[in-house]
């Protein structure tokens, strides 16, 4: 066919253009797309709101793909089972209430869900810093991650957001960003960001739950990031609080959009 490479180009682009145009102003902004920050979106986008989730790597799913040291199954425990089991993925039972999914299964499952209930992903984007007014977070500031890798100097585009999302990961990058640069106390003991400590699975499993809030206005975390935000044990390839406290968060969130309609 005559002209078939224009034809693709146009299509794409024309796409493309069109998602990131309606990106502009959103409900949420996800940062991050780990299982904590998959399973967020979910939710979200199930709620009806607009959501995009950004990730780095040109293949969301952070640290579940590998499993443990690339065994590629994962564990996780009885209280995530309703999460597993809304989102239809295959598991079996294991020992004392834990279950095994295979983590490519799952991950790649999480991914699907979420973009089918609505949520649009972008790869390949990295936050690398947050709109900030009146001492509120109030959307991300974005660029490819190939130019931040190469070091350009090529400024950012931004996406408004009525409420931020840091699904960073151990590096809890946005919570970081926002107390350096604005010089704010976030909701931790220390008004800092405390930092992961060592291994304590059960613990730390149980705290990732507990330390996910909104930690500062219009800024929330979860996952492994609201662990190293309050300074709590990471847990290993356990990834039942991982999906619980995505669905917590969505439920902040979601109640913080609502009061925020109300204003
Ligand atoms: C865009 C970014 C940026 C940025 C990072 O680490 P993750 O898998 O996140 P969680 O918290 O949902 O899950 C943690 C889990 O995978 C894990 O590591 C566990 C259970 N560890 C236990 C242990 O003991 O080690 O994913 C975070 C995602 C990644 O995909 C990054 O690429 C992405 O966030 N990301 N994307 N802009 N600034 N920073």
């Amino acid at each position: 066919m005559k002209g078939m490479e224009t034809l693709i180009s146009r299509g794409i682009i024309q796409s493309y253009f069109g998602k990131l145009e309606k990106s502009l102003e959103l409900d949420a902004a996800v940062v991050g797309g780990g299982p904590s920050g998959i399973v967020a979106a979910y939710y979200l986008a199930k709620a009806g709101h607009r959501v995009l989730l950004l990730d780095r790597k040109l293949a969301p799913g952070g640290g579940m793909w590998g499993g443990a040291m690339m065994f590629n199954d994962i564990v996780v425990q009885e209280e995530a089972l309703p999460i597993i089991e809304e989102l239809q993925l295959r598991y079996r039972k294991h020992e004392k209430g834990t279950y095994i999914l295979d983590s490519v299964h799952a991950t790649a499952g999480l991914i699907y869900r979420a973009t089918e209930a609505g949520a649009t992903i972008f790869n390949c984007f990295s936050v690398e810093d947050v709109v900030y007014k009146q001492g509120r977070v109030g959307g991300v500031v974005v660029n490819w991650t190939p130019v931040l890798r190469e070091g350009l100097h090529v400024d950012p585009l931004t996406f408004a957001a009525r409420v931020v999302l840091d699904a960073t990961g151990h590096d809890c990058e946005i919570a970081k960003t926002v107390a350096r640069k604005n010089g704010v106390r976030l909701l931790t003991e220390t008004g800092g960001v405390i930092g992961e400590m060592s291994m304590d699975a059960a613990e730390g499993e149980r705290m990732t739950i507990e330390n996910t809030k909104e930690i500062y206005p219009g800024l929330f975390v979860s996952g492994m990031a609201a662990n190293g935000v309050s300074g709590s044990f990471r847990m290993g390839p356990i990834f039942g609080g991982m999906l619980l406290s995505g669905r917590k968060v969505a439920q902040l969130m979601h109640e913080a959009l609502v009061s925020l309609a109300k204003d």
